[in-house]
């Protein structure tokens, strides 16, 4: 999978990208992340990419300019994605779709953000990851690179890691537990070290239910609620 990345600094995303668990899918050959400097396509002496807003206000917008051609010079993978709070919200079913793409690429953002005629030019998808304002738009980058990098297949050494985790089936992990048996006078929960695989997966899907339904609601709804059979095994760990 090939991501292009546009933005005024390339160094963020590069560091990012040779790290971890993205780095080891790029020295593999699985993953290609490459960046582009906005500011290699101005043409002023300055290398200007931003100016005041038409109608007044606080703050720069970024020029039309130098996106709409260091884009077109690239011709990068598509869909291309403006990172922006104002975006579709970025979830895991959106981190899956865009994992079946040979590629796409993401567009981030600084001061109070870029020309509309560059978006309406170039962009395919807006997209955020969450409701809050950030700087400008790599680190939201970064984490959606993360999230749709890890499930190209063979990025995560472990086939079964990135299908029995959190939101794969729509609720929130369950508690894990290692080695050391007791850790200050803290003990874990009996039925792990039972040996009874059965009683293991029980208490781990009473588990994550309960933390859904508790920190959650919303997830359990999407679900359709809770089942009868789900209440009993919430009964049945003591959690209802
Ligand atoms: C950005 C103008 C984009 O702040 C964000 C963001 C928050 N959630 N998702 C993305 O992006 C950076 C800043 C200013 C446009």
């Amino acid at each position: 999978m090939r991501i292009d990345v546009f933005t005024l600094f390339p160094e963020v995303i590069d560091t990012f990208a040779e790290a971890g668990i993205i780095g080891r899918g790029q020295a593999k050959g699985l993953l290609e992340i490459n960046t582009h400097n906005f500011r290699d396509a101005t043409t002023d002496v300055h290398r200007t990419v931003d100016d005041s807003p038409f109608g007044g206000g606080a703050g720069m917008v970024m020029k039309p300019g130098p996106i709409v051609e260091m884009v077109e010079r690239v011709a990068p993978p598509r869909p291309i994605l403006f990172v922006t709070p104002g975006g579709r919200p970025f979830n895991q079913a959106y981190a899956k779709e865009l994992s079946a793409e040979d590629g796409f690429s993401l567009i981030c953002g600084r001061y109070e953000g870029i020309d509309q005629r560059a978006i309406d030019a170039v962009v395919d998808q807006e997209v955020s990851i969450g409701d809050y304002v950030l700087a400008g738009g790599e680190v939201a980058a970064a984490a959606i690179i993360e999230a749709v990098g890890r499930l190209v297949p063979g990025v995560v050494g472990n086939a079964d890691s990135t299908v029995e985790e959190s939101f794969s089936d729509g609720l929130l992990e369950y508690p894990h537990y290692t080695r050391p048996a007791e850790f200050d006078g803290v003990g874990i929960p009996p039925e792990l070290i039972s040996g009874n695989h059965a009683l293991v997966a029980e208490w781990r899907l009473a588990h994550s239910l309960a933390r859904t339904l508790a920190r959650r609601p919303d997830l359990i709804a999407v679900r359709g609620g809770i089942t009868a059979d789900e209440e009993k095994l919430l009964a049945k760990f003591h959690l209802r």
